[in-house]
């Protein structure tokens, strides 16, 4: 037998960085879809140490034909779809673009699925940011908590979540859905809070710069770190039956908390540092995430290596390390 072949969407991004290597590194031939960015390197630079070993080709899931194309011309085993704009405060911004992206994309996504090559398997990255401010008693949040989203990104992101789940039961389609929690690495963005807050503060430390501007200090995140995420993706998508998974710590923490522990760990007090800046509070804020990954810990036997600590830890050591590059 050949190969296994995976198509990833969204490969140029965070996970889709460390899902390639994963597949890779258990044997599959990687396809990834990137589209056309005017500086060439921007549009794969998460992907420079891959390149001879797995082949891009340009699409988009808001271009339709390009699919057809793409999936006709690769015929995957696995499908992952992690395209979207991922940025919750840049989605109030840009709500139709957004809505288009993460939810009409994803539509485009599951036709050409359906109709080109139904007997591959399907993950769509869906999120916590579908709950909104619903959280059980115990304050977690788990499959059955009602999902309330409050922003377009998590709007866009439920609509996908149910279109799923539809075409898995209308046309019998092995296609999942993993419910991450907030995902963290050196790769992240660096307007997402975690690396906003640890590259501001070495940058604070090597006095390159006087201030951290941020929102809101008190909202809480579960923080898990990509690598152990992507790995769960993949456990998804090759469990025998097609459902819904979360994938969280189970811990939260607050950006305050988090602020302490980066400025600390390099002998600052954040409090001398942190101001906040209204331009990034949100129009509508989710407060509070703490997802329980009880059921994808018992049945596929996920278990994340990473803790909040040797997460933030990796992060600092990385922007540590580009600073004394220099
Ligand atoms: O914000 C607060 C902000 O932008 C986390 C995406 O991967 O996870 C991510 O979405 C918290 C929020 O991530 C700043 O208000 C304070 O409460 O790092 P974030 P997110 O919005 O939780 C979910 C699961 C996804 O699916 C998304 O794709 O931090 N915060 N001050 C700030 N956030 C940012 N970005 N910048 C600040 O200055």
């Amino acid at each position: 037998m050949g190969k296994k072949k995976a198509l990833i969407t969204g490969i140029s991004g965070q996970d889709g960085s460390y899902l390639a290597e994963h597949l890779l590194s258990l044997g599959y031939e990687v396809y990834g879809i990137i589209r056309r960015h005017s500086v060439a390197e921007d549009q794969s630079s998460r992907l420079q140490h891959l390149s001879d070993k797995i082949t891009n080709l340009y699409g988009d899931v808001l271009d339709a034909p390009s699919l057809v194309r793409i999936f006709s011309e690769v015929n995957p085993d696995e499908i992952y779809n992690l395209a979207a704009m991922s940025h919750v405060r840049v989605s109030f911004d840009m709500p139709s673009f957004t809505i288009q992206t993460n939810a009409l994309g994803v539509l485009n996504v599951l036709e050409a699925y359906r109709t080109i090559c139904p007997n591959a398997k399907f993950y769509q990255a869906s999120s916590s940011e579908m709950f909104g401010n619903s959280v059980d008693d115990d304050k977690t949040q788990r499959l059955t908590t009602p999902m309330n989203p409050v922003s377009p990104y998590g709007c866009a992101k439920l609509l996908a979540y149910s279109l799923v789940r539809h075409y898995r039961n209308a046309y019998n389609l092995h296609a999942c859905n993993g419910i991450l929690f907030n995902h963290e690495s050196p790769r992240r963005g660096t307007n997402f809070v975690t690396n906003k807050v640890v590259k501001g503060a070495v940058e604070i430390k090597k006095g390159k710069k006087e201030k951290l501007e941020l929102g809101n200090l008190d909202s809480y995140r579960d923080w898990g770190h990509s690598k152990d995420y992507v790995r769960a993706m993949h456990m998804i998508v090759n469990h025998q039956k097609p459902d819904e998974w979360i994938i969280a710590t189970g811990q939260t923490q607050s950006v305050r908390d988090l602020c302490e522990y980066v400025f600390s760990k390099l002998g600052m007090d954040y409090k001398d540092y942190v101001v906040q800046n209204p331009k990034y509070i949100r129009p509508e804020e989710l407060r509070y995430l703490r997802g329980d990954p009880s059921k994808s810990k018992e049945i596929l036997g996920w278990n994340p290596e990473y803790t909040f600590e040797s997460l933030v830890d990796e992060m600092l050591e990385h922007h540590l390390g580009e600073i004394e590059g220099l």
